[in-house]
């Protein structure tokens, strides 16, 4: 009897160590079925039983139960182990939530850009383009500014080499299109430009401009000032109001820096304005007879308007942005923004 129980005993601590050690799915279906399985060792045993007397049976009966019982523990324990093991070893944790993922967007400079495109092509403008790097001639000689203007100066002007510079204004845009096709012109030219001013609130080295330019027959000063209230209206609503100063630029005459009424307060004066109830934008003004000229349109037959408008500003004033440095910064805490 004692020899039966010794026996189921030892069995019992072989199968609990392969139970124990099986690293897989696999070697603990084969543990199991070697002690647990139909032909397995326990059910060999179970089949002695029948050997025994019958004072003996019972208790190695009840005793071979218990082991037959831990051992299913166990089995079914460890298969659980090895399916959470397999689990973290796929690397993969499906319940976690989602990364979201960033969403750029059009940068403010570029969303005015756009804006005043689609305002001018409303009046019948077509948008050119032109080279970042261009020659003295087409950035100042073309525009009949002197050799000696101040905005010539290396303290003024990006120079690459001599006679070669980063523009100063989309000007040599235009300069170009007149040169390449003949008149009527009608076209805006947005774009980057590049002047040595040192960086404060108002100022940056690099900025953009969109200058236009209308050349035809009999076009007029009353032509002009049409043109740029419709597009203060389209922009800022139907209570803008623009005001003509005189003014000088080489490449117009007559010149005239024009102002659009506080975007802010209307015209009663504020902040903003000054207290002046005003906003100077630009200048603009009748394309100079010297330019004419310079392109080989004949200033008998032809005249032109041409004006220029700082985007920065524009954008600046559409969305109460106080500092221009902040759109050259590319901090996306601040462009997310807009
Ligand atoms: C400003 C405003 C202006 C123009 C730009 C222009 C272009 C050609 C011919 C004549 Cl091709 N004029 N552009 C005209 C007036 C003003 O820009 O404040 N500039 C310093």
């Amino acid at each position: 009897m004692s020899e039966f129980i010794d026996l189921l005993n030892s069995i019992e601590r072989e199968a609990l160590s392969a139970i124990e050690k099986a690293a897989d799915k696999n070697s603990l279906e084969n543990a199991s079925n070697a002690f647990l399985g139909r032909k397995g060792r326990l059910a060999e045993l179970s089949r002695q039983l029948g050997t025994l007397d019958n004072e003996s049976r019972p208790k190695a009966g009840a005793r071979l139960n218990e082991i037959r019982k831990r051992l299913s523990d166990l089995a079914e324990t460890r298969a659980l182990q090895l399916a959470g093991s397999e689990k973290t070893f796929s690397g993969i944790d499906h319940t976690l939530p989602g990364r979201r993922s960033f969403v750029g967007r059009r940068h403010p400079l570029l969303q005015t850009v756009d804006l005043i495109v689609s305002i001018f092509r409303g009046m019948g403008f077509a948008v050119a383009a032109g080279p970042d790097i261009e020659t003295d001639f087409y950035n100042f000689d073309a525009l009949n500014t002197p050799e000696d203007h101040p905005s010539r100066d290396l303290s003024d002007t990006f120079y690459v080499e001599k006679g070669i510079l980063l523009r100063t204004h989309t000007s040599p845009v235009q300069i170009r299109t007149m040169q390449s096709q003949k008149p009527p012109v009608r076209i805006i030219a947005p774009g980057r430009c590049y002047r040595s001013d040192a960086p404060d609130a108002s100022h940056s080295p690099v900025f953009y401009q969109c200058e236009g330019l209308y050349v035809d027959e009999r076009v007029t000063f009353g032509d002009l000032k049409g043109v740029i209230i419709s597009f203060a209206r389209e922009l800022f609503g139907p209570d803008m109001n623009v005001r003509f100063r005189p003014h000088f630029f080489p490449f117009t005459e007559p010149s005239a820096e024009y102002d659009f009424s506080c975007v802010l307060c209307g015209g009663k004066g504020c902040r903003v304005c000054k207290y002046s109830g005003w906003l100077e934008i630009s200048g603009a003004g009748m394309v100079d007879p010297e330019v004419f000229k310079a392109v080989g349109y004949d200033p008998e037959k032809y005249t032109g308007y041409a004006f220029g408008m700082g985007v920065d500003r524009i954008t600046m004033l559409r969305f109460s942005i106080g500092d221009i440095r902040l759109l050259y910064d590319n901090d996306v805490r601040f462009l997310r923004q807009f």
